[in-house]
């Protein structure tokens, strides 16, 4: 996937690792080089123009912060200023609801509902599909072929005349699945009547989702279609297909981001578990291949630690978000029992939760229930009871178990805080040992 964008871009920047130091001839030709790789990678040339710009008039400006190398803070300044190019990113739908699904014929509408339904099965949500196409007999049945390959229920009804009416049918009969995919169906190009029969299908199905498949061989050209769709119709966000085998994915990216319609995932083959959840971050860092990048991040990132943060945690008035990020933090920096050790009086022993922590797919799990909490549950979760453990179970596709053991991880740590901020002077020493790590 972009095999020509990644190697222009990892090649300009292996000039400045190797570079004795850095001066403005240096930045002037990483700028040129950039420039030149996003105009071959069929990146708009406004835009190319503007990114190179400020790359070099803030690697000119910008002191690097405290604990990076003049050469790693313009690494991170490209870095940066790509993840802006690409979008920003957005939540995925993790709790029981509507997804419509609109795009133009071959977009890969059927083939991304596939993907997408598979990926929610896999995290315990329950899709099931209606097929709103009805100008094109041959939809239903492909609708209704992939439904049975990847045994999800499926209503897809031929000769009737109104989506409306199949979608309420569909509705009626899949009450008690998670994820209803609606498809709707697609022309040759938006027209006006195209426009006015999927709004009339929105009003009706209220849709938590509307996603627009656009393939990503269109290139710059893609954008112009997002907005399109966007005004006309209004999308949630955008399903990138065929990624994988075009050169002008570049452009496509870029040119959606410009539209703020979230590009929120991409296709990248025709099988159906050829699909990601696009990340900005994790995109860009893949993409310039630099391994380290997430290490110069957090890096620059301590040098701004917020103080009240850590008095907020102190006095244990802390939500269930910042938990989780604490978590995610705690994450980074290793273990946790390392930074305790190193602040004499704390307790040297850990909740055992907080070695699981490590763990990338509890994280993950825990995120999803957090999203899936009110929020008032995240500000007081207290009030979570046995028939709110139960809903955020369902909703998160975890089990109540799972969901209770994050609770008893939050109390612990909520306790242990309030521990630390009991002792007298102990929250400075440990903001100061903080100050060492991301918080
Ligand atoms: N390489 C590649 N092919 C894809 C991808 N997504 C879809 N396709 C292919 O694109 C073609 C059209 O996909 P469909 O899913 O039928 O598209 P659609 O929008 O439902 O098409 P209509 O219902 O005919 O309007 C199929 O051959 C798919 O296999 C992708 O991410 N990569
Ligand atoms: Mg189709």
């Amino acid at each position: 996937m972009l095999e020509k964008l990644s190697s222009g871009l990892r090649d300009a920047l292996r000039k400045i690792t190797k570079a004795g130091y850095i001066d403005k001839k240096i930045l002037d030709e990483l700028a040129k080089d950039i420039h030149r790789t996003l105009l071959a990678g069929d990146v708009d040339m406004v835009l190319a123009q503007k990114l190179t710009k400020t790359i070099e008039e803030r690697a000119l400006k910008e002191k690097p912060p405290k604990g990076l190398t003049p050469k790693e803070h313009v690494i991170k300044i490209v870095y940066d200023e790509l993840v802006k190019l690409v979008g920003k990113k957005s939540e995925i739908m993790m709790k029981p609801g509507k997804i419509m699904f609109i795009g133009l014929y071959g977009s890969g509408k059927t083939t991304s509902i596939g993907k997408i339904s598979k990926y929610y099965q896999k995290r315990g949500l329950r899709p099931a599909l209606i097929g709103c196409d009805i100008h094109r007999p041959a939809a239903m049945d492909q609708l209704s072929q992939l439904a049975s390959q990847i045994h999800v229920p499926c209503h897809a009804p031929k000769g009737l005349k109104d989506p409306n009416e199949i979608l309420k049918t569909g509705l009626e009969k899949f009450k008690k699945y998670d994820i209803i995919i609606i498809d709707a169906s697609g022309r040759s190009a938006l027209d006006k009547d195209l426009a006015k029969e999927l709004k009339k299908l929105a009003e009706f199905a209220k849709p938590d989702e509307v996603l627009l498949t656009i393939p990503a061989d269109l290139g710059q050209a893609a954008g112009e279609q997002a907005q399109g769709f966007k005004e006309l119709v209004g999308i949630t966000g955008i399903f990138l297909t065929k990624m994988d085998g075009t050169a002008r994915g570049g452009g496509a990216i870029t040119s959606c981001a410009i539209t703020e319609a979230p590009i929120k995932f991409i296709g990248t083959g025709e099988k159906l578990d050829a699909m990601e959840v696009f990340d900005p971050d994790r995109f860009i860092s893949r993409l310039i291949g630099f391994g380290d990048i997430q290490g110069l991040i957090e890096k620059a990132k301590e040098a701004d630690i917020k103080k009240e943060t850590v008095e907020k945690i102190a006095t244990g008035k802390f939500t269930m978000n910042e938990f989780f990020d604490q978590l995610k933090s705690m994450q980074k920096m290793g273990s946790l029992k390392s930074v305790m050790g190193m602040v004499p009086g704390l307790p040297a022993k850990l909740p055992k939760d907080f070695d699981a922590s490590k763990q990338e797919g509890k994280m993950k799990k825990w995120s999803y229930m957090i999203q899936s909490m009110t929020k008032k549950e995240k500000e007081d979760p207290q009030i979570i009871d046995a028939s709110r453990v139960k809903r955020i179970a369902k909703g998160s596709g975890t089990t109540e178990a799972e969901v209770r053991e994050l609770l008893k991880s939050y109390q612990q740590m909520k306790k242990m805080l309030k521990m630390f901020s009991g002792k007298r002077g102990m929250m400075s020493k440990l903001a100061k040992r903080f100050k060492g790590f991301k918080l």
